[in-house]
């Protein structure tokens, strides 16, 4: 089924200069960027986008990394775009995720891993409207 996921580039990929890198492995597969912007996350979006692990103990933390520096945010669509996305993405722990994949490539420790990516299709429409106001 065509689809549409959030996927977010985090602010370690955007200060490192990963964002080519990482876009292209999704054009290259054959999804298609069909919007992009960068910008900084406020604390109301990050709240939002995160409310499944509020009191978690990596909570406060990670609010403030996504929140510390310019990220790029796109709707990705296509042929099963969230699962493909997802495994694009590799494990949430870079320790963990395969060589090939995006964290497993470009990050080193969960506190930034490189890249968000809606984990649902239910998600992906919520994650949307949190950061495109679709
Ligand atoms: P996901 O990003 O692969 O969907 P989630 O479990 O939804 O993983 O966690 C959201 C984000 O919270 C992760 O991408 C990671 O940045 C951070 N995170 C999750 N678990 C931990 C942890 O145990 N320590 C530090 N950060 C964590
Ligand atoms: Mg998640």
């Amino acid at each position: 089924m065509v689809e549409k996921t959030f996927c977010m580039l985090k602010p370690d990929a955007v200060a490192n200069g990963h964002i080519g890198e990482i876009i292209n492995r999704f054009e290259r597969v054959g999804l298609a960027v069909e919007r992009l912007e960068m910008s900084i996350v406020s604390p109301e979006q990050a709240a939002a986008n995160y409310a499944e692990h509020q009191g978690k103990p990596f909570y406060d933390g990670l609010i403030s990394y996504i929140t510390s520096g310019p990220v790029v945010k796109m709707i990705i669509t296509g042929t099963d775009a969230v699962r493909i996305c997802r495994k694009l993405m590799g494990a949430t722990d870079p320790l963990e995720a395969t060589p090939g994949t995006i964290r497993g490539d470009f990050g080193l420790t969960m506190d930034a891993n490189v890249i968000h990516g809606s984990d649902s299709l239910q998600s992906a429409a919520r994650e949307i409207a949190i950061f495109f106001q679709e």
